[in-house]
């Protein structure tokens, strides 16, 4: 483009600002902070909601032979392998509830630190459980999953948890510890399984330590932490269950078999979520190992409702590419599943939305061009200069720099891109609201758990020095 081009577009900018200044304008996004998992515990949360999108299928994955004579017609319910529930007459309705989709698992600061410091905690002093038995970070001796995660703010009505541990440095990795927990012949009961499947968890937080061997040998330790605010408990529940739901996902540069793995992660892309040309109130920046949460929330705070479709922009302001995507918020129906009652109670909410950011994808971004499409012209300038002067701002705003601020530096940009174009992008659309997907069908009275619910998985303890011991614990039995 001549240098001239880029002289007219400034006094072109120019003049319109004067026109333009004043604009009306939403509020900025707030970044949200969900914690900061590198690239193994990414894996793990997408090999759980793998796990969790089709669980007959993972069962079949991992070639689970349900042995039991209630599996009619054969392998009819193999994520059901080793696991029966006293006082139902037919295993098929319990296995059943194990069944069908359930919701991704959305990043959780509180979650993610309540991991780290129990996974450092072991580690430190030297134990294998899920009851603190040391803390360097304040925990009580004898404090469970749910009290730590209460005490780093999540106020929870459920909680669990699966730890793993080995003594062979860095050899426990995020693929082979979701294998064992989900499959785990060694472990009565399959709690693990049970664990990562339950319907009802909503956001998640995983650690994976990998250090000089400690007193006893130990090097490598796993934590992962589930949970969800989302019940009420009747009359006498203290604490309003929270509804928030989140667009979650992991943005990476696939190799090719559709699996995020250490080393596809993009970190730092800004998430920007939309409800039509509006703003949610919050965005993200991709962690460490590629991961977001943000949560589905109006710039009032008010709750984004089901059939609501969103566009969620992944930007990479410095590699100068970024990937239009989106998804429709959906609800359906969680349960606690075990529970020997033939028909249990079915909680209605709804759920996360799962968007990941495929890098394939990804498509060239203008310097300019705000409106994001495709053409640097009068379309963007008036956009900037409706928000001249403004700081907490966006790219979709003008701040084509990053640095939060629409000034003379972002005209600049924008003045010195004017007139170019590039191709369209590729034919991605907002999807219509369809129907609801639904969670397997199931009936069960709501149990109640809080700090100090009661527990029957009761902790297992560390096996034989050398051998991978993953332990389930669940405070939702
Ligand atoms: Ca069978
Ligand atoms: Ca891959
Ligand atoms: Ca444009
Ligand atoms: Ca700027």
């Amino acid at each position: 483009m001549p240098p001239c081009h880029a002289r007219a577009g400034l006094r072109v900018a120019v003049a319109c600002l004067a026109i333009l200044l004043g604009s009306s304008l939403s509020p900025a996004a707030l970044l949200y902070d969900f914690g900061n998992p590198n690239a193994d515990e990414e894996q793990m949360r997408f090999l759980i909601n793998r796990a969790r999108a089709n669980p007959e299928a993972e069962a079949d994955r991992f070639a689970l032979d349900n042995t039991h004579p209630d599996d009619i017609p054969n392998h009819t319910y193999d994520v059901g392998e080793g696991i029966t529930l006293g006082g139902v007459s037919n295993q098929r309705v319990y296995w059943s509830r194990y069944q069908g989709p359930r919701q991704v698992l959305a990043w959780n600061r509180a979650l993610n630190v309540a991991a780290y410091n129990h996974a450092d905690d072991m580690y430190t002093f030297n134990f294998f459980d899920h009851y603190t038995q040391a803390s360097r970070h304040g925990y009580a001796v004898g404090y469970a999953p749910w009290d730590r995660a209460y005490a780093e703010g999540y106020v929870n009505h459920s909680a669990g948890e699966s730890i793993a541990t080995n003594n062979s440095h860095g050899s426990l990795d995020a693929e082979e510890t979701h294998r064992g927990f989900f499959t785990e012949p060694q472990v009565t009961g399959r709690g693990h399984r049970r664990n990562l499947l339950h319907s009802h968890w909503r956001e998640i937080g995983v650690s994976y330590i990998c250090r000089a061997p400690n007193l006893d040998g130990w090097t490598d330790f796993w934590a992962a932490e589930f949970g969800t605010d989302a019940f009420y408990y009747g009359s006498g529940d203290p604490w309003p269950p929270v509804d928030t739901v989140f667009v979650t996902g992991v943005v990476y540069d696939d190799d090719g078999d559709s699996l995020y793995e250490p080393g596809e992660q993009k970190a730092g892309v800004e998430v920007l979520v939309y409800e039509g040309s509006t703003s949610l109130k919050y965005k993200a920046l991709t962690a460490a190992g590629g991961g977001y949460s943000v949560p589905l929330l109006r710039a009032s705070g008010a709750d984004v409702p089901q059939g609501t479709a969103l566009r969620v922009l992944m930007l990479d302001r410095l590699g100068h590419r970024y990937i239009d995507t989106g998804g429709v918020v959906a609800a359906g129906y969680v349960m606690f599943e075990d529970t020997a009652v033939e028909n249990p109670d079915q909680y209605a909410q709804r759920f996360n939305l799962g968007v990941n950011g495929l890098w394939d994808n990804s498509i060239a971004l203008l310097s300019g061009d705000a409106n994001l499409d495709h053409a640097v012209n009068v379309g963007d300038l008036g956009i900037l200069a409706g928000h001249w002067g403004y700081t907490g701002v966006n790219w979709l705003e003008g701040d084509f720099s990053g640095d939060g601020l629409v000034n003379v530096g972002d005209l600049g940009m924008l003045a010195g891109a004017w007139g170019t174009s590039s191709p369209p992008a590729p034919g991605y659309s907002i999807p219509e609201p369809a129907t609801a997907a639904m969670l397997t069908m199931g009936w069960l009275t709501l149990p109640f758990f809080r700090r100090c619910g009661s527990t029957t998985a009761s902790p297992r303890g560390r096996g034989s020095r050398g051998a991978r011991t993953p332990s389930a614990f669940t405070g939702t039995s």
